[in-house]
């Protein structure tokens, strides 16, 4: 029987003391673990308000044979610290990491102490089957499909690639262990409970994994396979999770909630059936819908829905292989708004092609939902209700897995992975982002990477910043109220528009003397047009 110390660090301790959201590896781990005869615990930086020194600290206190990390990108640099205090402090303890790290498994295993990078989608089951191997003396680790591991003679080995569940199997994987983390759920749940700033006091949901589509600037560890519950048993755990804990809201992760129409009347068919009641935050892609499909919804608990908007720039959509088209989602945007369902959203910045006339056609569709927004808001205002529709943005933060990590790797921008991941690692870039509660600054701020035709990515950096203050400078004449009301803070936000604008002239004159040059590759696509030829008919 193995003794394992499961360590959580992708979500870090919340700056205001308290738990708002469960990271989902965990309690999925969990419930996989429980059915073995090894003994575990977790620890949590989130789950369990520590700060990382303090993880680190309480993990070290007593001896274990197997220490299991989930991380993410950015957390390379803890990855590194906490496993070169366990080697020192315990040095015949089995150190393995998991999470989407793993997809740096040679960068993790030739520059830190970690033993064993669990590379397969599904840690639930390769964990178990690795503490088997710490059982058996490390016996065995090449049966274990979806993990590498150093040899003896130090040269990193890669076992076969792991067969991912099957979409019988997914439907009969258990909830994950919520009640493991019982104390933590019902914290969530009072927490949630006190927040009257937002219109759905909503619990971070996820009941899906992957994602079909194959936008170039997302990576995540399930290729481009979904697995995803039938609505009845996603009902059994949301309704679960309602009668133990109590939520009334929910903010789905799931990459795509529904993947067409279809798909929608049959969830509000389930939702009348189970006597739902709850409210939902939905993330869909602006491919299908109507007002009336979107008035259904909101009738069926749907009062938010997330799209991954990405770029006004129809190049840009097709460079990332989003799959959606500009005029479909105006279309699709103005009658999610008409129906009164309310929009958040993410513009992403830097991708290969992105140039000054595509920020401009993006700032420009910033404009035209704005002045959309500041409809609804009217209209929510004179019922007395709270409108919170907005968006995001991020510039591009290659992350692997992803065509746009691969590309960088094949076109000699990332050199040094272990440095890439580094760079990625700053304090400052775990803040939380400006307005934002849910946001941290790193995919705004970090990297050090330039994808886009800018001279460099301070330069693309500056020039999205005067984009996203100038149209929220604009867009505070649409409203009377809010610049008369506020007319400081709309001077303020002017002024950080010219002076990013300043910035940028100032980055793009150093960038030009010092002969630095934008990404201007092949586009890849298939008989695809050079970008020469994109930039000379696109006007
Ligand atoms: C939900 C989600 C969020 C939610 C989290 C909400 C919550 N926890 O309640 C929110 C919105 C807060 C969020 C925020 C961010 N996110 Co996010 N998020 C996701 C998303 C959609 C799902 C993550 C998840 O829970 N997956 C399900 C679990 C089960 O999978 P998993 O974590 O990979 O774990 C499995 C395996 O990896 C393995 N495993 C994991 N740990 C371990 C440990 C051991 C020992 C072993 C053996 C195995 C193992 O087994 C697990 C079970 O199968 C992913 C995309 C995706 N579809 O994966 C992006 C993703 C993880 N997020 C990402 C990013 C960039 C962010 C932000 C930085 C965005 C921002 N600018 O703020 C922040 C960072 C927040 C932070 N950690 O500080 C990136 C990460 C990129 C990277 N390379 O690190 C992803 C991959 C999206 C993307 N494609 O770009 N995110
Ligand atoms: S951005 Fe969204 S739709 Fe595109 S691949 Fe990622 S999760 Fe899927």
């Amino acid at each position: 029987m193995a003794d394992l110390i499961l360590l959580g660090i992708t979500e870090p301790k919340s700056p205001d003391d308290k738990v708002w959201k469960i990271p989902y590896a965990l309690p999925i781990i969990v419930r996989q673990l429980q059915k073995t005869s090894h003994s575990f615990e977790v620890l949590d930086t989130h789950l369990h308000k520590l700060s990382f020194p303090e993880l680190m600290a309480r993990a070290l206190e007593k001896k274990r044979q197997v220490y299991g990390i989930s991380a993410w990108s950015h957390n390379y640099l803890q990855v590194k610290e906490l496993a070169a205090r366990i080697r020192a402090a315990h040095p015949e303890a089995v150190i393995i990491v998991g999470g989407i790290l793993s997809g740096n498994d040679e960068a993790v295993l030739k520059t830190t102490e970690v033993d064993i990078v669990s590379t397969g989608a599904e840690g639930e089951h390769i964990l178990p089957e690795l503490l088997d191997c710490v059982d058996r003396g490390l016996q065995g680790l090449e049966g274990v499909d979806g993990i590498s591991y150093r040899g003896p003679d130090g040269a990193v080995l890669r076992t076969k690639k792991r067969r991912l569940m099957s979409r019988e199997d997914f439907q009969k994987q258990e909830f994950p262990a919520y009640e493991y983390f019982d104390e933590q759920m019902h914290e969530i749940a009072a927490n949630l409970k006190t927040r009257h700033d937002v219109p759905i006091q909503a619990f971070p949901l996820l009941t899906m994994r992957g994602c079909p589509f194959r936008c170039t600037f997302c990576g995540h560890m399930y290729g481009h396979r979904i697995l995803r519950k039938n609505w009845d048993l996603f009902f059994d755990e949301v309704l679960f999770l309602v009668e133990r804990y109590g939520y009334t809201g929910f903010f789905s992760n799931d990459t795509n909630m529904f993947l067409n129409e279809k798909d929608a009347h049959d969830y509000c068919a389930e939702y009348t059936r189970r006597g739902a009641t709850f409210h939902i935050v939905a993330e869909l892609r602006l491919t299908f819908g109507d007002e009336a499909l979107f008035r259904k919804l909101s009738d069926h608990g749907v009062k938010i829905v997330n799209y991954g908007l990405e770029s006004g720039s129809q190049d840009i959509l097709n460079r990332m292989q989003k799959g959606t088209e500009m005029d479909t989602c105006r279309r699709i945007i103005k009658e999610t708004l008409d129906a009164d369902v309310m929009i958040h959203g993410n513009f992403i910045f830097g991708i290969p092609g992105e140039n000054k006339r595509t920020i401009t056609q993006t700032r420009d569709f910033m404009f035209w939902l704005e002045r959309l927004y500041a409809g609804q808001r009217r209209r929510y205002k004179a019922q007395g209700r709270m409108n919170t529709s907005g968006y995001g943005w991020t510039v591009l933060l290659l992350s692997p897995t992803s065509a746009l990590y691969r590309e960088a790797l094949e076109e000699g921008l990332i050199t040094d992975e272990a440095a890439y991941l580094a760079s990625l690692c700053d304090d400052r870039f775990m803040q939380l982002a400006k307005g934002s509660t849910f946001k941290i600054s790193l995919a705004q701020e970090a990297g050090n990477i330039n994808m886009s035709e800018f001279s460099s990515r301070t330069a693309l950096a500056n020039y999205v910043k005067f984009s996203m203050h100038w149209v929220a400078f604009l867009a505070r004449f649409l409203e009377t109220g809010r610049w008369l009301g506020q007319p400081l803070a709309t001077l303020k936000i002017g002024w950080l528009a010219l002076k990013h604008y300043g910035l940028y002239l100032q980055t793009a004159l150093s960038d030009a003397l010092a002969g630095r040059k934008g990404y201007v590759p092949r586009d890849k696509r298939p008989g695809a047009k050079t970008l020469k030829e994109f930039s000379c008919c696109a006007k």
